[in-house]
């Protein structure tokens, strides 16, 4: 049976392609979920693709995934990306490879966004190359899991 992995979108992200085109591009976030699929499929791996504007919820869904021994997570944090102990927490706790993305290159715009607490639970992070980052993030998340002592 396939492995599954979690692809986790916090805050605000269900409103890509709908707002400020000029700094997330026009694609939507189901267009994000094609492309993690696609990759997904060509890794050989199932994906639980989900959104929510809550902390707790996407707390809840890092448990679930580790309790349904879920082989790896890509998570988007969105604002909590730069606020949240608590979402890297539940990243340590779960003991998953994590591959954190973001659709804008977070260096490269307010020096808040510059500091993820994520990235400190992830063993990767890609960001600044748009919707593709998921394709990214899903295919180099398989190569962690396929060989995990080469990472
Ligand atoms: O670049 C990313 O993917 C971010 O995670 C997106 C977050 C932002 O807070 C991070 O610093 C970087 C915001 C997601 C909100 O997305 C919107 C999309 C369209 C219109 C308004 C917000």
């Amino acid at each position: 049976m396939a492995k599954t992995i979690y692809v986790l979108n916090g805050p605000n992200l269900n409103l890509l392609g709908i707002r400020e085109p000029a700094t997330y591009g026009s694609a939507t976030l189901a267009d994000a979920e094609a492309l993690a699929r696609a990759a997904a499929d060509k890794a050989g791996l199932a994906v639980e693709f989900r959104q929510s504007n809550h902390e707790g919820v996407l707390i809840d869904w890092i448990h679930e995934a580790r309790a349904g021994k879920a082989a790896g997570l890509v998570i988007n944090p969105g604002g909590y990306t730069h606020t949240s102990i608590a979402l890297l927490d539940a990243i340590l706790a779960s003991d998953m490879p994590t591959v954190e993305v973001h659709v804008s290159n977070i260096h490269a715009r307010e020096s808040f966004r510059g500091h993820s607490y994520v990235s400190k639970g992830a063993k990767a992070v890609i960001c600044g190359f748009g919707i593709q980052g998921y394709a990214l993030a899903v295919t180099g998340l398989a190569a962690l899991i396929e060989a995990p002592r080469k990472a």
